[in-house]
């Protein structure tokens, strides 16, 4: 007992009691178990809304479409442990390609369409990708991988015109890929440890890594939320899901697109968070779930405009990806009267680390500012930062986490593996919090270096190691900033060369011809200990 054994871990479980999971299928087979063989399933009832045409994709045409675009990428030549990019705004071209590649057995590495060429052109090469899956407007980007030998496949602007033709760009149009013929391709073996999706992240230290996600984490991950006689997440084929948080990233892509898809629900794809259409939307569709970060609590709490819309279809409503005050989460409780509100706390290394008991079919009650008790079928703990010795109740330290639905690794890096998933299993989430007397979640700081604007990662290595790549710059260090809206915004301190006249603009020019990260930038010197101070 822990208690009594206190040279033993405290580990902390879910409430909820461990459940069977099927995590031998391939992920494509367990997120759509319910509509095949004798699964409970309609396939006639709406799977996709596209918000932005009105579309709608039934299960059936989701899965139809998954199967003609695997024909489509294998014709072109992708094969089993492939990678593929998806350099896609969230659209159901982004689901459809992603359950694509992921029914052939390949590896979809997803990345932010708004990155620089120089940032698309690193993760395309390290991460091997031989084909991008992109939207015509973004193939300027793309030139010199394709000359490189990396197959293009566009996508219309407008989305899917139907009509097939090889544009003269030497880009695949992605219609030839949905109108492949699904017979020419056999099902596919798939190993349970096969990586299915290689987001990248820079975890707890350094530079972005491609994080190996395998079949079994993600049906693992899902599973932990959706699945059971009581699910923590009680999604159902009832819901309405509204998806504007960036499918490319963890978040959406494990806790809302695959997770619906599980339980039937309807996944309303938006493509970017603007309040006055998202509430309009809201409205339309009867939308039930609305799945947010912190900044997008922030629109709803300061908008008036809340109050000429009907958001009283409103179940469900989730925050996760970064801190939220206890003040914002009572404030925004009162714009949507018939919403339970909780957090999902995740990490792309680890999917989904806790999610809120208030959200269970039988719910449990809640406390304002947690961000969720640990899921089932998991193990998490709490070590002293200094002795690693673990921590019992109320007791500060790192959250470590040990279950199935951990990534298999960081591509290529074992020593960032190593120093992330230890020999026992454990994942080191470098969040400092602690574990209350109702196993409630709550996280007071950070350990690691990751800095979280709007719930986006930036790593402070990747940024210093651009301005020191600069001639006229010396040394640079950045770190985080608290602020109200982005929650962080990174800061950096720059020291020049001597006798250089750079100034703010140089520098920021400079770094923004290279990476999207805005910055805030302050001189500094280097001190005679050889740190940096303000200069
Ligand atoms: O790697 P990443 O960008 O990943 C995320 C994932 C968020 C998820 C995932 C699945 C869910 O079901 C869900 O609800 C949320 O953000 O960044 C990981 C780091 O972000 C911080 C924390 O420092 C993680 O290590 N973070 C994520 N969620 C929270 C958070 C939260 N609720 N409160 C405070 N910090």
């Amino acid at each position: 007992d822990e208690e009594e054994e206190p040279s033993h871990d405290f580990i902390f479980r879910s409430k909820l009691p461990d459940i069977f999971i099927p995590n031998h299928l391939p992920l494509t087979d367990y997120v759509f178990q319910r509509f095949s063989g004798d699964g409970d399933g309609d396939s006639s009832t709406t799977c996709i809304i596209d918000g932005a045409t009105g579309r709608i994709l039934t299960y059936a045409d989701v899965q139809t479409n998954m199967r003609r675009i695997a024909a489509g990428i294998h014709r072109l030549g992708i094969r089993h442990g492939d990678v593929v990019m998806l350099l896609l705004p969230n659209s159901p071209e982004f689901a459809l390609s992603f359950l694509a590649v992921a029914y052939l057995g390949a590896v979809s590495t997803t990345a932010n369409p708004f990155y620089t060429q120089p940032e698309i052109a690193k993760q395309a090469k390290a991460s091997a990708a031989k084909m991008i899956i992109t939207k015509k407007c973004l193939v300027d980007k793309l030139t010199n991988l394709k000359n490189d030998g990396v197959l293009i496949v566009c996508l219309d602007d407008d989305g899917d015109n139907g009509v097939v033709s090889s544009s003269d760009d030497g880009c695949v149009s992605f219609t030839e890929l949905t109108q492949a013929d699904e017979t020419e391709l056999l099902k596919p073996k798939i190993s349970p440890e096969d990586t299915v999706a290689m987001p990248y992240s820079s975890g707890t230290t350094g530079l972005p890594k491609g994080v190996m996600i395998t079949h079994k984490g993600l049906v693992t991950s899902i599973a932990q939320k959706v699945d059971g006689e009581n699910p923590n997440l009680n999604f159902t084929a009832n819901d309405v899901i509204l998806c504007f948080l960036p499918m490319f990233h963890i978040y959406a892509l494990d806790a809302l697109m695959l997770s619906a898809m599980r339980t039937g629900a309807a996944l309303l794809i938006v493509p970017r968070f603007e309040l006055n259409l998202v509430m309009e939307l809201i409205q339309r569709y009867k939308v039930t779930v609305v799945p947010v970060a912190p900044p997008v609590v922030l629109a709803f709490i300061k908008s008036p405009e809340t109050e000429r819309y009907d958001l009283s279809s409103v179940r469900i409503m989730l925050s996760g990806a970064a801190t939220l005050k206890k003040e914002l989460e009572d404030a925004v409780r009162l714009k949507f009267p018939n919403a339970i509100f909780g957090q999902g706390y995740g990490m792309t290394e680890s999917g989904t680390v806790a999610k809120s008991l208030a959200f269970a079919k039988n719910p449990f009650k809640t406390k304002s500012g947690a961000c969720g008790t640990v899921i089932r079928n998991a193990e998490m703990k709490v070590v002293d930062t200094e002795t690693g010795i673990s921590l019992p109740r109320n007791k500060s330290g790192e959250i470590c986490v040990r279950g199935h639905q951990l990534m298999k690794g960081y591509l290529n890096d074992p020593e960032a593996t190593a120093r992330t998933i230890d020999k026992d299993g454990w994942l080191h989430t470098g969040d400092i919090g602690f574990v209350d007397d109702d196993d409630e979640i709550f996280i007071v700081d950070r350990l690691k270096e990751l800095i979280k604007f709007k719930g986006y990662q930036v790593a402070p290595a990747e940024l210093e190691a651009l301005l020191i790549s600069h001639p006229s710059i010396d040394d640079a260090a950045v770190v985080a900033m608290k602020d109200e809206v982005a929650d962080e915004v990174p800061v950096a301190f720059v020291a020049r060369s001597q006798g250089s006249q750079l100034t703010e603009d140089d520098v920021k020019s400079y770094v923004n011809k290279q990476v999207r990260i805005r910055f805030r930038f302050f001189n500094a010197k280097h001190t005679q200990d050889g740190k940096l101070s303000m200069s």
